[in-house]
């Protein structure tokens, strides 16, 4: 009904009759008549009303009456600027053209931030699991490849990406996981790079981050966004799809691209085949390493005659969970392997990417790329993919894109207005707690006289006055920096703020949004394995291989030069920051969201560039 509404369009004849201030003067008497309630626009004592007023026919009547309602939609959006979204799903017979999915359509409907049809939803899902199921534990891919990192449901950036990165239909893409959570368009990103998987199979690559598993979207935000935009039929079908993800590649045979990093328990590529993945990410083993570790900080590297292990694997305080793995265990297995460098996304970092132990020979062996910029609405760090083609690697920075907002973990507005209100019950309660106390006429003095004479009534009062005055006070502040409040709660997991902040008042609040620093610090939380006690690891070498083998590479590696370091064949490394971009809002998302109704383009699969 809705739909036809909106086309209905011609002003009837009769109107023109009508000076048009005479035609706002019906609306304003139909909006204020019926409180801007729309769906009581027809009454018929309404209708009498203009009729006498600008003497109008019944026919007639009617037909000023369908077309201003239509008028009165558009003129109750108080930013007229900002385009409404989709009132509906995007219909079936649009989504799909017979099997395909026509790609444009749903990229243009989703920036729009429109919704698919709980069946279209569900049929993506075991779509694109029926391709993963098929693909091994460790894909083989060669270049040209753009590897992407953490998304964290950040459907904005992930367009500017597209542009940075290249057009999906013609690009080959290494994500690298992590695609929910965090962000509040997590199933916006996961359907259309399902769509785009189900289309490009042999294109389109998606390993599975810590954060694809029931534990995570249940602790965090995409298990709330799947009930608010869907139901829970649609989130389990996602978790089943999850658990269908591959969870590691190697490119051109030298690259091993992860989500997390190392672990003790793999020793060769081969292990990796052997993990069985379609199941929830385990809490600790070979499966969850891969998916969970960091690589070791550039001082945890350094010798240290007291631990044997030091620079191997050690407990990994920041995640309650998994291993740090040092600068030795990544050269050995690199080495072993016969690899060049590890590619992992699993951390932010301020200018989108880094790269670990250096070493004596400046070669990076590990490259973390992190494509979620300013991370959580907080960090104001910029986002990141890497190009390998022709073995150089070609970093290539983005900032971020501005998007339509939530309120925190989808809060409605009363929620959100609960402060206000509750400063105003408190105030109100205060008042009248006082006047009472007045009456009662205590001083302080007064008040330890009555202390001891064990006057209750009177005591009890006065505490009640001196704890109401409390609240207000807490609710005030709630209230006036409810703003960088609602900053903080997005870095929340459980809608907490985090600790200590709200009792060190406006200054540590402001203080805590300065930087990427302080973001992180308050964040640091939020990295942890949810939930559940910390798992700590003792620090080990590599499992299953002997001990002799590991010695003797220790070994020769005291005799190295930093000249035969630099004989590794290493790959030519480019950075480049795309501030050229900024075109991309005006010019490439306007062009985006016309699309919606164009002609439509459908790339078949196996297209090439
Ligand atoms: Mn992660």
């Amino acid at each position: 009904m809705a739909e036809a509404e909106n086309k209905a369009a011609p002003p009837p004849k009769c109107l023109q009759r009508l000076q048009p201030e005479q035609a706002r003067g019906v609306l304003y008497l139909l909006v204020e008549k019926t409180n801007n309630c729309r769906d009581e626009l027809y009454t018929d004592e309404l209708k009498e009303q203009v009729k006498k007023k600008y003497k109008l026919g019944a026919k007639e009547c009617d037909e000023v009456f369908a077309f201003l309602t239509v008028q009165a939609k558009k003129e109750d959006r108080p930013m007229k600027a900002v385009e409404a979204p989709p009132k509906n799903p995007l219909p079936s017979s649009l989504l799909w053209i017979d099997e395909e999915l026509d790609l444009d359509m749903l990229q243009a409907h989703f920036l729009k931030e429109g919704r698919l049809e709980i069946n279209d939803a569900l049929k993506i899902c075991f779509k694109v699991g029926e391709v993963m199921k098929k693909e091994p534990n460790l894909l083989r891919l060669n270049d040209p490849v753009t590897i992407a990192g953490d998304i964290h449901g950040q459907y904005f950036d992930l367009m500017r990406l597209f542009h940075v990165g290249g057009d999906p239909k013609n690009t080959q893409y290494l994500f690298l996981g992590d695609y929910v959570d965090r962000g509040t368009f997590s199933s916006e990103v996961i359907f259309l790079l399902f769509s785009f998987k189900i289309m490009f199979p042999e294109k389109i690559w998606m390993l599975r981050g810590n954060h694809e598993c029931r534990h995570l979207t249940e602790y965090f935000n995409f298990k709330e966004e799947c009930l608010y935009k869907y139901n829970e039929e649609v989130y389990n079908a996602a978790m089943d799809a999850f658990d269908c993800l591959p969870i590691s590649a190697v490119v051109n045979g030298k690259f091993l691209c992860v989500h997390g990093g190392l672990s003790p328990d793999i020793r060769v590529l081969e292990d990796i085949d052997k993990l069985s993945r379609f199941q929830e990410v385990p809490r600790e083993g070979p499966f969850c390493d891969l998916l969970w570790a960091d690589p070791a900080d550039d001082d945890e590297n350094a010798f240290d005659k007291n631990d044997a292990y030091k620079g191997w694997f050690f407990s990994n305080e920041a995640r309650h969970c998994s291993y740090k793995f040092g600068a030795k265990a990544c050269q050995f297995f690199l080495q072993k392997n016969n690899l060049t460098a590890v590619i992992r996304g699993h951390e932010v970092k301020p200018e989108g990417y880094e790269m670990h132990f250096k070493g004596r020979g400046d070669i990076p062996q590990v490259f973390t790329i992190f494509s979620a910029p300013n991370y959580c609405d907080a960090y104001k760090n910029k986002g990141s993919c890497l190009k390998i083609e022709n073995n150089s690697l070609n970093i290539r920075q983005f900032v971020w894109t501005s998007h339509p907002y939530y309120l925190p973990n989808f809060m409605d507005v009363f929620s959100w207005s609960l402060p206000f209100v509750a400063e105003k019950v408190t105030s109100m309660l205060s008042i009248i707690l006082s006047k009472v106390s007045e009456k009662g006429g205590l001083t302080p003095a007064e008040m330890k006289v009555t202390l001891q004479t064990q006057d209750k009534s009177r005591v009890g009062l006065r505490q009640k006055v001196l704890a109401v005055s409390r609240v207000m006070k807490f609710y005030r502040t709630l209230q006036q920096e409810q703003a960088d409040i609602i900053k903080l709660k997005q870095l929340s997991p459980n809608r907490k703020l985090p600790n200590g902040v709200l009792a060190g008042g406006k200054e540590a609040i402001q203080a805590a949004l300065k930087s990427f620093n302080d973001a992180k610090r308050i964040d640091a939380e939020s990295e942890m394995y949810p939930n559940s006690p910390a798992v700590t690891r003792s620090s080990t070498m590599f499992s299953l291989v002997p001990n002799e083998e590991q010695k003797k590479f220790l070994e020769s590696l005291e005799g190295m030069h930093e000249e035969d370091l630099a004989l590794v064949e290493t790959p030519s490394i480019c950075v480049e920051d795309s501030k050229a971009e900024d075109r991309f809002e005006r010019e490439e998302s306007a062009q985006l969201k016309t699309l919606v109704g164009a002609s439509r383009k459908i790339v078949k699969r196996g297209d090439k560039q």
